[in-house]
């Protein structure tokens, strides 16, 4: 549908998204910063916007038609996210505010629950801060050990070592579906399946991986999956995780107040049961409503599509960046995303992004928050580049041109 030859249907899908048709001084933008966040389509925005010229009102609680409205709303998206997550139950889907959010719930509740002092929480170098902190923040209440999977060059997962690393004491596992600063594609199956072995717990952070194929939570065998709305074409402030039901049931709350409640009174409170036990106050509504637009949109523009497209771009934009001299790409799996992290020999990349961005080129620059990655390979970071369904070949020609120009200011 959306084939990298197939001009008419990529121009018909930019059409969805108004943020792309803009300038930047004399340029037209080209954003190549969706492992950031990734831009919405309309039908996203409309979602929104319909919310709250017809339906917005509070959740689980009115008897009156407009709450009859946006509970059905509400409810009705977390049916698209189990159906995306192929989870056999909509009881195993929670929101939250996003990954981070979703990773901290299991740590301060499955975590504080289970982990002992000299247990072992096994995560990878590859980590987002936000799959190593929460993870740290809990080993060290708990005077556990943190042990981290190592990477190689190509910045893939090096198992070699896996036999210690994950063992009778490793409680947790922790680790992501795909890496947002080299794109590489996790063999989570396999890890998954060990740990098992071992009767650790399998937390997936899969922020980068949801917008790029699809997710199967059953097949995966995993205990929890957590992923970001904005990243997958969604709103900000909302996220998912995806745990299974015995699990949740045993967990105890994390935040309390209205909505995760049975019975309250001064002598004893009771508890909902989940996912509302995790859900207390009144939740992103129009957020969970706009997930539910993004995922509409993603399986219709289906998932063949999607990847055909993005790894025409990814094939295109490493061979066009491997032809300027001096550069280099960290992040060399064969199994990997359309993101390509690269450093150009002897120039800082917040001078590369500077000039990028005064040509319309927006791409990340810095340590992308996994700063213990960039210790592996002895550098601060790295300029990135993230492609989306809506990037084009096009695009990447401007890249290229842009960047071969600045590389020539800089030298
Ligand atoms: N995990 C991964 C793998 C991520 O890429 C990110 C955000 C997060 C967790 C945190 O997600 P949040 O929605 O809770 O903030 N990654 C990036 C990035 O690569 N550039 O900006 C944010």
């Amino acid at each position: 549908m959306i084939e990298a030859s197939t001009q008419y249907t990529i121009e018909s899908l930019r059409k969805e998204f108004p943020l792309l048709h803009q300038r930047l001084g004399n340029y037209d933008l080209v954003y190549m910063d969706n492992a950031a966040t990734t831009q919405k389509p309309l039908s996203v925005i409309r979602a929104i916007e319909n919310y709250y010229t017809r339906d917005n009102a509070n959740i689980h609680r009115g008897v009156h038609q407009i709450a009859t409205r946006a509970t059905e709303a509400f409810e009705g998206s977390r049916e698209k996210v189990r159906s995306f997550l192929n989870a056999s139950l909509k009881e195993e889907i929670i929101f939250t505010s996003g990954t981070t959010d979703a990773i901290n719930l299991v740590a301060q509740t499955y975590g504080r629950v289970n982990v002992r002092a000299g247990d072992e929480i096994l995560i990878s170098a590859l980590e987002h801060h936000s799959n190593i902190v929460p993870w740290q923040m809990l080993a060290e209440e708990k005077s556990a050990v943190l042990r981290v999977i190592p990477v190689n060059d190509q910045g893939e997962w090096d198992l070699s070592e896996l036999d210690s690393l994950l063992n009778d004491r490793t409680r947790i596992v922790a680790v992501n579906h795909v890496s947002n600063s080299l794109g590489t594609i996790n063999p989570i199956e396999q890890l998954i399946h060990r740990a098992h072995q071992k009767s650790a717990v399998v937390v997936i952070d899969g922020a980068q991986a949801v917008s790029h194929f699809p997710i199967d939570v059953q097949a995966l065998g995993c205990d929890f999956y957590c992923f970001s709305g904005h990243k997958l074409y969604g709103p900000t402030g909302i996220g998912v995780l995806y745990g299974r039901t015995d699990l949740l049931e045993s967990m105890p709350p994390w935040r309390g107040g209205g909505e995760m409640i049975d019975r309250v009174s001064f002598e004893k409170t009771t508890y909902n049961v989940p996912p509302y036990k995790f859900e207390a106050g009144t939740p992103h509504i129009e957020g969970v409503i706009g997930l539910g637009a993004a995922i509409d949109f993603v399986c219709d523009l289906g998932w063949q599509a999607i990847h055909q497209h993005e790894r025409a771009l990814l094939r295109h934009a490493t061979e066009c960046l491997l032809g300027i001299s001096g550069l280099k790409i960290y992040g060399t799996s064969a199994q990997k995303v359309g993101v390509i992290s690269f450093l150009v020999e002897g120039i800082h990349p917040y001078d590369i992004g500077t000039l990028l961005d005064s040509q319309g080129i927006a791409v990340r620059t810095g340590h992308h928050c996994t700063q213990p990655l960039w210790e592996h390979y002895g550098i601060p970071g790295t300029v990135r580049a993230s492609f989306a369904s809506y990037n084009t070949l096009e695009e990447i020609d401007q890249l290229t041109a842009a960047l071969q120009k600045s590389v020539d200011m800089l030298r």
